[in-house]
């Protein structure tokens, strides 16, 4: 079988589906500490995990380049060699938050609710270093192809590509990583080597990489072509033709309420009657997020978060944001309250209010208002 060699995964990590593997920590546990513990992060397989030995691991690059040899061929230790470079990015499943979406029509795709996020420090090689080595020049109507070790049963790899200037800038911050939190990369997280793309959709950030081609297309991959794509909210599936969609990459800003959860009793903190709200918010391409506002009277009055995130270069905000909010409580409120979050990042975009006007048939790029329902107590 297959399935026969899965790694070991934390209790605590709630599949969405086993074979193949794909789990979400409880939300409750995620804005507790800015690095996503390595047990806990959301794993999504797609295929069976691939078993690699570090010895007889191989990455291939294929360059196109006439001056050097080619293909290039890195093992383990010669990627380990290069300069090491780290980058504490969030890798955000582009179907996170699915299960809103699917309140308002049903979607095709895993029900992920808002857990299929996790943050990291990343370290490995830079990809800019080995492309520009290899002879790679600047092309912007060129992709870079990555391959992974896991195949379907027709034999063909999981694969995706992103464009070639994002792989070539060094602001890019795109990794060949080997190391995750400090830790070796787990099997499920894409030992030995997988391709960290910040601030771009989890789908291009392919684990088990074997292979790397500067190619004048985009993967040809089903994951690429056929999927991880939005539409319009009147495309059904006998209408929907994935050649007229753009693959995502960056991704849209998003936020999600992670205490506290729906449906819990809140006892407001002291006398003055407030509650306090803690959640994670996250914007695709490198924008920072600069601010996270919550209501609890529907929007009638707004509080602003306060913002626990790293202090990285303008442009380079790869890692997400954690938050907290105290909310005050009004007598009117009642014993229903619900609360609303929504977070705007550098560009000044904002998160839609409802999911009704983004409904896509995949259910990707969920990112409306984050919205719970609690209890006053
Ligand atoms: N890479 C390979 N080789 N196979 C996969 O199934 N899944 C992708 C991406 N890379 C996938 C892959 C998707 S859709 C996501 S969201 C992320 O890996 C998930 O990364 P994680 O499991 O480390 O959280
Ligand atoms: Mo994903």
């Amino acid at each position: 079988s297959p399935w026969a060699h899965e790694p070991q995964r934390h209790a605590l990590l709630k599949p969405a589906s086993k074979r193949p593997f794909n789990a979400e920590p409880p939300i409750g546990l995620l804005a507790e500490q800015f690095l996503t513990p390595n047990e806990l992060f959301y794993v999504r397989n797609h295929l069976p995990v691939p078993v690699i030995s570090a010895e007889e691991y191989e990455l291939e690059i294929e360059s196109g380049s006439s001056k050097k040899k080619d293909p290039l061929t890195l093992n383990l230790e010669e990627i380990k060699a290069l300069p090491k470079h780290s980058v504490t990015a969030a890798i955000m499943c582009g179907g996170n938050r699915r299960s809103e979406m699917t309140k308002v029509k049903a979607v095709k795709g895993l029900s992920w609710g808002a857990g299929a996020v996790g943050n990291a420090k990343w370290s490995g090689a830079r990809l800019c270093d080995v492309l520009r080595e290899q002879g790679v020049q600047p092309d912007e109507s060129k992709h870079v192809i990555f391959e992974g070790a896991d195949l379907d049963p027709t034999s063909h790899p999981y694969g995706a590509s992103i464009p070639l200037s994002k792989a070539l800038d060094p602001r890019g911050d795109v990794i060949l990583a080997y190391e995750m939190n400090g830790e070796t990369l787990s099997r499920d997280h894409g030992y030995p080597i997988r391709v960290i793309v910040p601030g771009t959709v989890g789908a291009r950030n392919v684990k088990w990489l074997t292979r790397i081609v500067v190619a004048d297309k985009e993967s040809d991959s089903h994951w690429q072509q056929n999927d991880y794509k939005g539409f319009s909210p009147s495309t059904d599936w006998d209408t929907v033709d994935f050649s007229k969609s753009d693959a995502i990459q960056a991704m849209p800003v998003t936020s999600a309420i992670c205490t506290p959860q729906p449906g819990a009793r809140v006892k407001p903190d002291d006398d003055d009657g407030h509650i306090t709200v803690r959640g994670y918010a996250w914007s695709g391409g490198g924008r920072k997020i600069v601010r996270v506002d919550l209501t609890s009277d529907e929007g009638k009055s707004w509080h602003v978060a306060e913002l626990e995130q790293e202090d990285s270069p303008d442009g380079r905000h790869y890692g997400w944001s954690l938050w907290t909010a105290r909310l005050p409580i009004s007598e009117s409120s009642g014993s229903d309250v619900e609360i609303w979050a929504k977070a705007v990042d550098s560009a000044y975009n904002v998160q839609p209010e409802k999911f009704e006007h983004i409904w896509n048939l995949r259910g990707v790029l969920a990112n409306a208002y984050h919205k719970v329902r609690v209890k006053i107590a």
